[in-house]
């Protein structure tokens, strides 16, 4: 299948700048492309997936991805899609996030193999350029009225732009140049937002007088059918750091994705074939209260992004949450799974009475409600009902020595830490 025409028809295509010629350019040759990621943080988010995918996916086709590191880009500030001016971060701070990212970008990439894919980092060239040579042979070719008319800046002249926000197409523009004209790269892919930025770089190569012409393809901004932005939970964002958001927690919020949206997403985000496309197509319609679709979602991006155990432990720790048989789990699955329910950090290990334990951790408001609690059977320790009122909470009730898990009534966990 034509690369081009499957990004179609996984609702991925954009803008592409003369579609006919890259298609036989992608025909014909193996080629190299790149994406930029700029360290504005310290980890990459689920918002930029579709472009990692996509570039796995032009690898698996043979082609050559370059992962770049916006080390240089991300101390001046991509004014595109923003409404007001970024805070400049330290170079160190920016180099220490660069590491980060690099690393997250190594682990979906193949970079061994077939087509080994190529990890870059625009501080290596744009560190060194100079100011006088950047405004001859760069800035020359920009005329200022092209750059006043790029969306980046009409969209801000309301709210204001520095010179510096202004200036970053230019050195965008650049860094497609150099890996043009030193690593061949023949295409810049990114999210619609880059358009402004990609196609700068087009027109540079072009006053640099190459024939070989440089192609640029843009993906549709994500969206979710309830109009809500799409990439995160509660106002936090899905991040691709295991230490931010955990595996279960990402695995979870592929499972939450609504039945009108999962076939979309399985689409844009994953590598199942086409037939298992549409036969989960039918089980989203026949019986969507099964969840096939979005379990697959979730597991394919689960792997994809962290690990097969990875996964393993999200599912262990879901049944388990699920059932309420928690006798397999681990301190680090309990860890990762009980982020989101109120934990109460124990002073003492010595022994406690339930009553006392209930009540201090907060789980009832009274001794007098806590026993009839626990007389009702509404109260579990670490998943065992406990209908004794005299019971006494112990290093047995401990699990790895480090929590106990409290559960009343149905879903009711509260976590007590020691
Ligand atoms: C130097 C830097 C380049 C080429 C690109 C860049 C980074 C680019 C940018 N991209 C976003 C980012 O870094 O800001 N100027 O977070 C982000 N990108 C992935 C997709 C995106 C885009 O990494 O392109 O659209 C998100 O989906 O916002 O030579």
């Amino acid at each position: 299948m034509n690369l081009l025409q499957d990004l179609e028809n996984r609702g991925l295509l954009y803008q592409v700048t003369d579609r006919e010629a890259l298609e036989k350019l992608l025909e014909e040759e193996k080629i190299a492309l790149y994406c930029g990621f700029d360290p504005t943080g310290d980890s990459l988010h689920i918002g930029h997936l579709v472009t990692i995918v996509t570039m796995r996916r032009f690898q698996l086709a043979g082609h050559t991805p370059i992962a770049l590191v916006g080390g240089g880009t991300g101390m001046i500030g991509d004014p595109s899609g923003r409404s007001t001016e970024r805070n400049l971060n330290e170079l160190s701070i920016v180099q220490e996030w660069s590491e980060k990212i690099k690393r997250q970008l190594m682990k979906s990439l193949d970079f061994d193999g077939e087509s080994p894919a190529k990890m870059m980092n625009n501080y290596d060239w744009l560190g060194k350029l100079s100011m006088i040579e950047f405004l001859r042979d760069v800035g020359k070719h920009f005329p200022v009225n092209y750059m006043l008319n790029k969306d980046s800046v009409t969209s801000r002249m309301e709210n204001g732009i520095s010179f510096t926000e202004f200036s970053y197409m230019i050195l965008q523009a650049y860094d497609f140049l150099n890996l043009y004209e030193k690593a061949g790269c023949r295409l810049q892919i990114g999210g619609s937002d880059q358009w402004g930025n990609i196609t700068a770089g087009l027109e540079l190569i072009r006053r640099n007088g190459h024939e070989a012409p440089a192609f640029g393809v843009t993906f549709p901004l994500i969206t979710k059918s309830d109009g809500t932005k799409f990439g995160k939970t509660a106002g936090e964002a899905i991040w691709l750091d295991p230490e931010k958001t955990t595996p279960y927690e990402f695995y979870q919020f592929w499972l939450n994705t609504e039945d009108r949206d999962v076939i979309r997403f399985i689409k844009y985000f994953t590598f199942i074939s086409e037939e298992e496309v549409a036969a989960l197509e039918k089980e989203v319609e026949t019986a969507p209260e099964k969840r096939v679709a979005q379990r697959r979602l979730a597991e394919e991006l689960t792997i994809f992004v962290h690990s097969e155990e990875a996964l393993q432990q999200a599912v262990r720790i879901t049944e388990a949450l699920f059932s309420g048989e928690l006798s397999e789990l681990t301190a680090s699955d309990i860890k990762q799974g009980f982020k989101q329910f109120p934990t109460y950090q124990a002073e003492t290990k010595e022994e406690i009475g339930l009553i006392d334990l209930l009540v201090s951790a907060g789980v009832v408001s009274s001794k007098r409600q806590a026993r009839e609690d626990i007389q009702n059977g509404a109260v579990y320790v670490n998943g065992h009902r406990i209908t004794d009122v005299q019971y006494t909470v112990t290093a047995a009730d401990r699990i790895e020595d480090q929590f106990t898990i409290i559960r009343r009534g149905k879903k009711k966990y509260t976590l007590i830490k020691y």
